[in-house]
């Protein structure tokens, strides 16, 4: 007899108590960030690590588990990968026959110390087992990977000063998700820039769009299977 009579006045309770649970789990709204960069001559830009900087203070984020950059076919891949500083990343050697892993220096004519500098043999995969090496990256920065035994080998590791870093797609894409609403500054990198890319300033709220321009024109990534060592 008394449930219709109560029903009304509990809906509004309830909604209420779901919107400020809500408000309470997620103090600051987030934005996420869809980006589009091109080359100087106006082409889609892959290989492009875009990284969002907020003007307000920020946590760091927990450390993620390791992330996997595989050697295979006689190639880093990811070719660029973009990681936040205190990440592990997962070396593992799915090629039949050694690598011989380390760290270089980049930028023009190679006057940039890597971030991290190391060395270290992966013995060749057998059957289903390939071989590991963790190395945790707690500076930021940018480090180019080569190999001793082949010399034409070439991949690039950036250590973002923030967790809302992503590297774009063939297309030139990348989306960043989660960033603290407000003021931010965007920065784009490519591992074959002779000078600093322009930063921008934008103003994030919801889903936000923006482009970016390099500026140069990167040539193509080196091949699969190069020919030369
Ligand atoms: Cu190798």
């Amino acid at each position: 007899m008394t449930r219709p009579a109560l029903r009304p006045a509990l809906r509004p309770a309830l909604i209420c108590g779901l919107v400020l649970t809500a408000v309470a789990a997620h103090p600051a709204a987030a934005a996420d960030l869809q980006l589009t960069v091109t080359t100087a001559a106006g082409r889609p830009a892959g290989d492009v690590v875009v990284q969002v900087v907020p003007a307000a203070a920020w946590s760091p984020p927990t450390p993620a588990d390791a992330v996997p950059l595989v050697q295979k076919d006689i190639r880093f891949d990811p070719y660029v990968m973009a990681i936040p500083v205190g990440t592990t990343v997962r070396f593992v050697n799915r090629d039949t026959y050694d690598h011989h892993v380390r760290s270089l220096p980049g930028g023009p004519l190679g006057g940039t110390a890597p971030a991290k500098s190391f060395e270290f043999r992966l013995p060749a995969a057998k059957g289903n087992s390939s071989s590991n090496a963790d190395l945790k990256f707690d500076v930021p920065g940018s480090v180019v990977l080569g190999c001793h035994i082949h010399g034409s080998m070439r991949g690039h590791i950036y250590i973002a000063t923030t967790p809302w870093v992503t590297v774009t797609d063939a297309e030139g894409r990348a989306t960043l998700k989660g960033i603290p609403d407000g003021a931010v500054e965007l920065r784009v990198w490519h591992p074959d820039q002779l000078t600093e890319q322009s930063a921008q300033r934008l103003q994030l709220a919801g889903v936000a769009t923006a482009t970016a321009t390099l500026n140069f024109s990167p040539r193509r990534r080196p091949a699969p299977r190069p020919m030369g060592g």
